[in-house]
């Protein structure tokens, strides 16, 4: 029956794309339908920006027959374990008080959805999140709470903080402003989409956060609706960037409302950026990027500076896509 609907979800996303009539039922098709394999849509992950490991690993878990909720929080845990992304997990930058706080969310394609806030001690936020969605009634935890419950589900604990990013904190406090910006420099949240063979959807979305934030502050990437959404008979996105401009327009839950009234992922995108634009006066000294996958296989992206990229890994390959930007590179 997954399978069934699938196929019928990749149809109707070829159909659209070549201009024609989709057909509805494999029974009143004229010719054979193709092999699965040779449709659009299908297996496939794409992440926020060039994390070609966190796609090469959700790809695995693809091939291996796993769900999109497997591969989405795989993947993503590439990144946490690296303490060489500064925005995730590991060697996140801390807030201005010196402290690394993870946010993460996780959506499966029944609408199930996790998160947590503000955690302390943990690498991986996104299995906490997991953990969040499976094992309480409830769809949020927070700080200490958060923390609490990591450690009663025996994740390890660690200190988060890496001498690299406590020497750049150092640094940091030397000068008194408190300038919240994320710029093309400052940035790595990731974000990701998969659609297993099923045709399951699954989104994850992972960061310490805006780097010296107040403590306390939680930006855009655990709020579900804001740093991502899935919607099982739509599509899904997911943000990265100034998450409080994200938070102000509900972006991702956006994307996927105009993927439902028929636009493609990319036009989606750019009509999310938009929004966020229509609001501010003058060039806008932040980025923001979205991506989007819809259930027929088709993504895109859009972003407001030059210089945004994303990953995708499907049955045509893995590869880096650039994305178009609000802003051209001599506007910046
Ligand atoms: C936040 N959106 O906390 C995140 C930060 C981010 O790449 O995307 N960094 O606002």
């Amino acid at each position: 029956m997954k399978r069934r609907k699938f196929l019928k979800n990749s149809t109707l996303g070829s159909a659209a794309v070549l201009g024609v009539t989709p057909l509805v039922s494999c029974r009143e098709a004229a010719s054979p339908m193709p092999k699965p394999e040779l449709l659009p849509g299908g297996p496939v992950a794409i992440c926020t920006w060039d994390f070609k490991n966190a796609t090469a690993r959700a790809w695995e878990v693809l091939q291996e027959g796993g769900s999109a909720l497997d591969a989405v929080e795989a993947g993503v845990m590439v990144e946490e374990a690296d303490p060489g992304n500064q925005t995730v997990g590991l060697g996140g930058r801390p807030d201005r008080d010196g402290y690394v706080t993870l946010d993460a969310c996780i959506m499966d394609s029944l609408g199930n959805c996790g998160s947590v806030m503000g955690l302390e001690g943990y690498v991986h936020a996104i299995s906490v999140a997991r953990k969040v969605m499976e094992q309480t009634p409830h769809v949020i935890l927070v700080g200490e709470g958060a923390s609490r419950f990591a450690r009663e589900q025996g994740f390890p604990t660690r200190d988060l903080l890496t001498e690299a990013s406590r020497q750049q904190w150092m640094e940091w406090k030397k000068n008194e402003d408190y300038q919240p910006v994320i710029n093309i420099e400052n940035h790595d949240t990731i974000g990701m989409l998969a659609m297993d063979a099923d045709g399951a959807l699954a989104g994850a979305c992972t960061t310490s956060g805006l780097a010296y934030k107040m403590r306390g502050r939680v930006g855009d990437s655990p709020v579900i609706g804001a740093g991502l959404y899935v919607d099982p008979e739509v599509g899904g996105a997911t943000a990265t960037g100034l998450g409080e401009e994200v938070v102000r327009t509900v972006g991702s839950f956006l994307i996927v409302e105009l993927m439902r009234q028929g636009k493609s992922p990319q036009e989606a995108c750019e009509e999310g950026v938009r929004r966020i634009l229509a609001r501010k006066k003058g060039k806008p000294d932040f980025q923001i990027g979205f991506i989007a996958l819809n259930t027929g296989g088709e993504t895109g992206g859009y972003c407001i500076h030059p210089g945004f990229t994303y990953r995708q890994y499907d049955a045509q390959g893995h590869r880096n896509t650039p994305v178009s930007s609000y802003l051209k590179s001599s506007e910046s």
